[in-house]
């Protein structure tokens, strides 16, 4: 397969642009390649520059449920821009779309939109110590939030791919209160909640892990982490920048029926647009300037056309059927190609929730960023750079999650397990 003219694009860009990139994940750099340059998308297919075609399961990170260019947003977008793209005044849209957001999420009351997951959470924290008056936070290692300076410790995607978990720049006074535990284990929450009595603001999580890979929860985890949070005054945040409306309309908290106090997202309410909110208690979201006095703003928040990108998405994701259907094509992809890692005799660990998938290249299961990284991740790359040769786009990284969404066909599910049985079997 031809990449020259990716190649090319990548090496002006390196000029320009630190890495080359805007988001260090794009980068090829940990399975040894230069990045693709996309031309264009279609439904569930993306185009580089050299022509070439691929079935997408980055989907843009996650926005991307119903496929790229849908009729239906892209007929939104067009006509919201025909009035004005930004105007930094309220308009109608945000409230349409914060009411199907109350709608759809259990812990959501009220919601304040951002411009992206990191200001979503980096918000929803700030607001957590507001209303407790509490310095310290726990998160858990292997996941990310977003690039904010407290929560880059320990964190996950990029900062695991590229081995900064704990990001150069970060003060020691800033990272100081941001306590980490292990997912799965509320034993870790436990001792820290202990050490730190009444010091813990909030508990932030990804309720499935997705960026270390997918990890899901295991059982009674969520459930446990409600019952130390509700003992100890502490407010538990989910995480659903990318899980939200992904796994389930109302997120992992419809999926398992844990209600936290807060809920980040951002994502797929965007439609692929800018985007990111974060919502909860009423009583907590109040504290919110200017009906409170914790602060938080953006020129850019709850703009026209993200807002309409969105609106348009839920409408489609809401018709009755569509998660059943997803979920359909997610498991026979997903199963598909541990399958075809078993006949080649080439062990994976596979996991799932809806249309979150990854295969992760290791013996014993994966429950955690301990075991996650014991991945090889060289054996990853090849299988990486395999599937791209047969036409199937994957994440970059071992510790990023693959996404289905509802454009891919049958035929593009067929073709994926064929190439990943092809892959796994000259890598065995
Ligand atoms: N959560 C996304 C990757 N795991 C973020 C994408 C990015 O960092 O660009």
């Amino acid at each position: 397969m031809n990449h020259e003219r990716s190649s090319a694009l990548f090496h002006q860009a390196k000029a320009a642009i630190p890495g080359g990139v805007n988001s260090p994940v794009r980068a090829f750099k940990s399975v040894g390649a230069d990045p693709l340059f996309i031309k264009k998308a279609s439904g569930s297919h993306i185009y580089d520059e050299d022509g070439n075609d691929f079935i997408d399961y980055v989907g843009s990170w996650g926005p991307m449920i119903v496929g790229h260019c849908h009729p239906d947003i892209l007929k939104a977008v067009q006509e919201t821009m025909t009035s004005g793209a930004s105007f930094g005044a309220p308009t109608e849209r945000e409230t349409i779309l914060a009411n199907m957001v109350i709608d759809a999420v259990p812990s959501i009351e009220m919601v304040r939109m951002v411009s992206s997951g990191t200001e979503a959470t980096m918000s929803a924290i700030r607001l957590a110590r507001g209303f407790t008056g509490r310095d310290k936070i726990i998160k858990f290692s292997g996941c990310y939030h977003g690039h904010s300076d407290s929560l880059l410790v320990k964190a996950g995607s990029g900062a695991a791919t590229f081995g900064v978990p704990d990001s150069p720049g970060v003060p020691a006074d800033f990272a100081k209160h941001t306590l980490t535990a292990e997912f799965n284990s509320l034993e870790s929450v436990r001792g820290l909640v202990a050490s730190n009595r009444d010091a813990i603001a909030c508990i932030i999580i990804e309720p499935v892990a997705g960026n270390m890979g997918t990890v899901p929860p295991r059982e009674g985890f969520l459930e446990g982490l409600r019952e130390i949070c509700t003992n100890e005054g502490i407010i538990l945040i989910f995480d659903e920048v990318m899980s939200g409306f992904r796994v389930a309309y109302g997120g992992m908290q419809e999926l398992t029926g844990v209600t936290p106090d807060m809920t980040t997202l951002g994502k797929i309410i965007g439609g692929g647009l800018p985007v990111g909110a974060f919502g909860g208690k009423r009583e907590i979201m109040e504290k919110l300037s200017p009906s409170g006095g914790v602060y938080q703003a953006g020129t850019l928040s709850g703009n026209p056309l993200a807002m309409s990108a969105g609106i348009a998405t839920l409408n489609i994701l809401k018709q009755p059927g569509f998660y059943a259907a997803l979920e359909t094509k997610s498991r026979a992809v997903a199963e598909g190609i541990a399958k075809g890692a078993k006949d080649a005799g080439y062990p994976i660990y596979s996991t799932r929730i809806g249309s979150m998938f990854c295969a992760f290249f290791c013996k014993g299961d994966v429950i955690d960023w301990p075991t996650a990284s014991q991945c090889d991740t060289r054996a990853f790359a090849k299988y990486f750079l395999g599937m791209l040769d047969e036409g199937v786009y994957l994440a970059p990284s071992q510790f990023e999650t693959a996404f289905v969404s509802a454009a891919h066909s049958d035929a593009d599910i067929e073709k994926t397990i064929a190439a990943a049985a092809k892959c796994f079997k000259l890598i065995a």
